[in-house]
């Protein structure tokens, strides 16, 4: 089994960005529990990413989602964040909370509505251009809720024609990410519904364009980890959100509902060794806490992607190839339970320790006295968007 001193290097360099809207209120269509202590504003919201970075030390980016963090100023944004020692991630399009979009935005039939949508996507590429991000992740919430509603074929030109013009736009160091999802809010047919229709308007793209796999976005059972492999297999695996489902895309703490499924893509990754930054994935949480601390969530959720990675280190490769060789199936199989079974919380507090942090975050941010001091000075913070 590879030891602490192969592990280490990697997870000291391992990266996590983090959604600017987990730290806003969030819900159901049901009720948005309104928390004491949200940010107001998305200065705020970085100030509270920022809290996750300083006791996890390994989240120094933050996704910013436009028009929910829009601003007047941009590059004070970005200034904001170094000073509270973190950057701008990617930059995440809406084109679903507007009455033009109700049969879509970039598929919609009208030339209008696709001409609005587009130009919110070129702006989101202004506000990377004004942020330093290099990275524009778009999610459609388009599709259809009846059978005969629109034409599918038809959606797709138009969804590659929008596709083309923002790809065009994008500078020389920044790339497009696209991600799909299954259903909801469109019940029948979704225009971006699964890694497949991702993948093949990114080849048509180009290398700037690679696919992103959110966690929630699949039917139940489905075999995430395949996907992450044949992804990587053509170098068009972008990025991940990540979270937990139980149901739906219940945007849950990742590592929460199925541990072992996070540890199996984490596997997968490792293997191709794309786990630090250089590999060229990006791994995002995209979550919400609806009832539950927000600031403390996010650190949970950080704490439960690095476990699933250190295992997956652990993974004996030299043992596990010899097995699949000699097609020697229950002793591969252990190699890889031996590793998943493994406690890293020792190794983790060790690293933690090494980089000057504390071995636990989640004491020392409880400790920190930040969400004492936040619900003192912050009255009426804002939703998230969803639910807003
Ligand atoms: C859509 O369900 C999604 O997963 C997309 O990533 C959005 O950008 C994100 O949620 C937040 O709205
Ligand atoms: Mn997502
Ligand atoms: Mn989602």
């Amino acid at each position: 089994m590879p030891g602490e001193k192969d592990v280490l290097p990697v997870l000291r360099e391992q990266r996590i960005e983090l959604p600017s809207w987990a730290f806003g209120n969030s819900g159901t269509r049901f009720k948005v529990f309104a928390q004491a202590g949200v940010p107001r504003d998305p200065f705020e919201k970085i100030a509270d990413a920022a809290q996750v970075h300083r006791f996890t030390g390994v989240t120094p980016t933050v996704s910013l989602h436009i028009p929910w963090d829009a601003v007047d100023d941009y590059g004070k944004l970005a200034e904001h964040a170094a000073e509270q020692g973190v950057s701008i991630g990617v930059i995440n399009s809406n084109t679903f909370q507007d009455d033009d979009y109700r049969l879509g935005s970039v598929c919609h039939p009208d030339p209008r509505v696709r001409r609005k949508a587009i130009d919110h996507l070129l702006s989101c590429v202004d506000v990377m251009d004004a942020t330093g991000s290099a990275h524009l992740k778009l999610w459609f919430a388009d599709g259809l809720n009846y059978p005969g509603q629109d034409d599918l074929r038809a959606r797709q030109d138009r969804l590659a024609d929008a596709l083309g013009e923002v790809y065009r736009r994008l500078g020389p160091d920044q790339r497009m990410l696209v991600e799909y999802k299954l259903f909801e809010p469109a019940f029948y047919a979704t225009d971006i519904p699964d890694w497949g229709t991702a993948y093949a308007h990114c080849r048509m793209l180009g290398d700037k364009a690679s696919v992103v796999v959110d966690t929630g976005h699949h039917a139940a059972h489905t075999n995430i980890e395949f996907i992450v492999a044949f992804l990587l297999w053509e170098q068009k695996l972008g990025a991940f959100d990540l979270n937990s489902r139980f149901y739906a895309d219940d945007d849950l703490m990742a590592g929460a509902a199925d541990p072992f499924q996070l540890f199996r893509i984490m596997h997968e990754i490792a293997g191709a060794g794309a786990v630090t930054p250089d590999g060229g994935v990006l791994f995002m949480l995209d979550q919400c806490h609806n009832i539950e601390p927000k600031i403390q969530a996010e650190i949970r959720s950080v704490l439960n992607v690095q476990e699933a990675t250190a295992k997956a280190l652990l993974v004996d490769r030299e043992a596990l190839r010899q097995a699949q060789s000699e097609g020697d199936v229950l002793g591969a199989n252990a190699i890889l339970m031996d590793a998943y079974n493994t406690d890293v919380r020792p190794l983790l507090a060790r690293l933690r320790i090494e980089t000057g942090l504390d071995p636990d975050p989640i004491a020392a941010y409880r400790r920190s006295g930040y969400l004492e001091k936040i619900v003192a000075e912050r009255v009426g913070g804002s939703a998230a968007g969803w639910g807003a």
